[in-house]
């Protein structure tokens, strides 16, 4: 009798839904173990004809926004009406450890106690490379196991939103509310990754502050469209839980909206290019970093530059011919 494939016994339960599946799914695509890699590639190309159909929103903005806060009560309401919410978390700052699992899930009690409800960090430490593969995958599983929609959140450093913008479809960035006009520098960096503003906090003695910031944001962006027009500006307080609604509303709109200027699957097309072309990149340095049969050319041209007969471009450019 052939053997079984486990990784279909795991899509199986991925599609099914069942919440214990999907967290060893995405620890085997997450693994780097060498011996993972295969079953792992198995286990997307199964799921892939079950993806696609998920809404993916990240929200982004600095450390202590208010992001996990406003993902708590944005998530209560979409469970309580009837949706499955996946939640991912991308941290660079929290610890490689189990313990930064905890702290994602304390920072959304309720909505991590949810049937309906799932929320995983990605594993922390760096955000480049292998990380958004990992999260872009953890996207996937999430979408076959029918999670819609499903919120990243993103520490708003220039690596995390350029990641997010990779792999979702909309950004809502979270601000604070603050003093006077100190938007000079930051309208641009605003206008390419958010679709969505809205100042949080907007509650006590705050909540005054933060409608005259959503003006102040307005008015600097009013003449300055981007891809779905001047990205909206609202306010928020998560504690209070207002603006929330209005805001899931105001996302909804944009996804019509780029649904039918053809925008959103436009965007979905250049994010999967750009990642075939990443991971080509990435297979290919890592491959010749480890082409042991360069070793003979390399000495070759090694003799040759101290020989001065060719500059080091020209060996590098030798040893590439002779690596293809
Ligand atoms: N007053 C007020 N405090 C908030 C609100 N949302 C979050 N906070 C507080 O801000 C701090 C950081 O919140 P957190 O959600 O962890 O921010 P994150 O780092 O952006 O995920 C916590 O102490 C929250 O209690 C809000 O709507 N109003
Ligand atoms: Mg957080």
């Amino acid at each position: 009798m052939p053997a079984v494939d486990p990784t279909e016994s795991l899509a199986e339960g991925i599609l099914t839904g069942e919440r214990m599946r999907l967290s060893q799914g995405i620890t085997l695509i997450e693994s780097t173990l060498e011996s993972d890699r295969e079953a792992a590639q198995r286990l997307l190309r199964r799921l892939l004809p079950n993806t696609g159909r998920a809404l993916r929103v990240a929200v982004t903005g600095a450390p202590g926004v208010g992001k996990s806060t406003f993902i708590e009560a944005l998530g209560g309401q979409l469970v309580a009406s009837g949706n499955r919410v996946a939640v991912l978390t991308i941290d660079p700052s929290s610890p490689q450890t189990g313990g930064s699992i905890l702290g994602d899930k304390t920072r959304m009690p309720q909505l991590a106690k949810h049937p309906n409800s799932f929320i995983r960090p990605s594993p922390s430490g760096s955000i480049a490379g292998g990380l958004s593969h990992a999260t872009r995958n953890a996207i996937l599983l999430c979408d076959a196991a029918g999670y819609n929609p499903i919120l990243v959140e993103t520490v708003g450093t220039g690596q995390g939103e350029y990641a997010a913008r990779q792999m979702v479809d909309l950004i809502l960035l979270l601000v604070l509310a603050h003093a006077g006009d100190e938007l000079q520098g930051i309208k641009r960096g605003i206008l390419e990754t958010a679709d969505l503003i809205a100042v949080s906090k907007a509650d006590g003695p705050l909540q005054e502050k933060a409608s005259l910031t959503a003006k102040t944001y307005r008015r600097a962006l009013a003449l300055s469209p981007n891809r779905l027009g001047s990205p909206k500006v609202m306010i928020t307080s998560a504690l209070e839980h207002t603006g929330i609604a209005d805001i899931w509303e105001t996302i909804r709109e944009l996804e019509r909206t780029a649904k039918q200027n053809g925008q959103f699957d436009q965007q979905r097309q250049k994010q999967i290019r750009l990642a075939i072309f990443e991971t080509a990149k990435e297979l290919l340095l890592k491959d010749f970093g480890k082409s042991e049969n360069l070793d003979p050319d390399l000495q070759e041209l090694q003799k040759q530059v101290i020989q001065g007969e060719c500059t080091v471009h020209e060996a590098a450019r030798m040893l590439l011919r002779s690596y293809f």
